[in-house]
């Protein structure tokens, strides 16, 4: 339901954020082209063995996090790159399993991101990511795609040793900004860290790329359904009100 603006939402200079952070993969960067890897790779199956493989990866992370048994993102992407093969019973040989390693870390950005960035940045909003990724990867990440001329920050969860969406990841970004949870806003393509996102307090913009993906039910405040043209006025001139019910 619609809420009367509030203009005490709105901040020094009108807007209702201060700062606004991306997830990487899937977001920032496409998830889409690591199915031709493996299309590539194993003919005929490239999306289910890009889905097992990324299921796997996130499964992993999770059960780690919650184990206390952190190792970096790298790390888990070849045990869940192993697991899958094994699983789909691929037969890869070791030069490819060795090229598919890096996939991740060779995704394209996605056409529309730089625009975003640029106008979130012209609003005096300060950016950044906030990623599962190693530090290493996001280093070569940011290095090879001339992300940083458009980032302030590129945060990774080495530094808390535990994966999205523990509540510790999201605080980095706030320790790092100096923002308050609340004027911070959250872009991510994926609905299970719009939902940590979102329970920790930031204004979440949801690049849901399927209306049938249903938004995890764990309790978490929903999050806005956003497209890359439409997140910055979403997230920016936000006034309290809900655009998608
Ligand atoms: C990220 C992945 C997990 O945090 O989407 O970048």
């Amino acid at each position: 339901m619609a809420r009367a603006k509030d203009a005490s939402k709105h901040g020094p200079g009108g807007r209702a954020v201060d700062a606004v952070y991306f997830d990487l993969f899937g977001t920032l960067l496409e998830l889409a082209a690591l199915a031709d890897d493996c299309e590539t790779a194993a003919p005929g199956r490239g999306h289910e063995f890009a889905a097992r493989w990324r299921m796997r990866q996130l499964e992993f992370s999770w059960l780690r996090t919650t184990m206390g048994a952190f190792v970096d993102f790298d790390h888990v992407t070849v045990d869940a790159l192993e697991v899958a093969v094994a699983e789909l019973g691929l037969e890869l040989a070791p030069a490819t399993v060795v090229r598919l390693a890096s996939a991740f870390e060779r995704l394209p950005v996605a056409p529309a991101a730089a625009v975003a960035l640029e106008r979130l940045r012209s609003s005096g909003v300060r950016t950044g990511i906030l990623t599962n990724g190693s530090k290493r990867t996001l280093a070569r990440v940011i290095a090879r795609t001339g992300l940083e001329r458009l980032l302030d920050d590129a945060l990774s969860v080495d530094a808390v040793r535990r994966f999205k969406p523990d509540p510790a990841v999201y605080r980095l970004a706030c320790e790092k900004s100096g923002v308050e949870a609340a004027r911070i806003g959250f872009v991510t393509a994926n609905g299970w860290d719009a939902a940590g996102a979102a329970s920790f307090g930031f204004r979440v913009a949801w690049l849901r790329s399927d209306p049938s993906v249903p938004f995890p039910r764990v309790g978490a405040p929903s999050p806005a359904i956003a497209t890359w043209e439409s997140l910055h006025d979403l997230l920016v001139s936000y006034d309290g009100s809900t655009t998608n019910t």
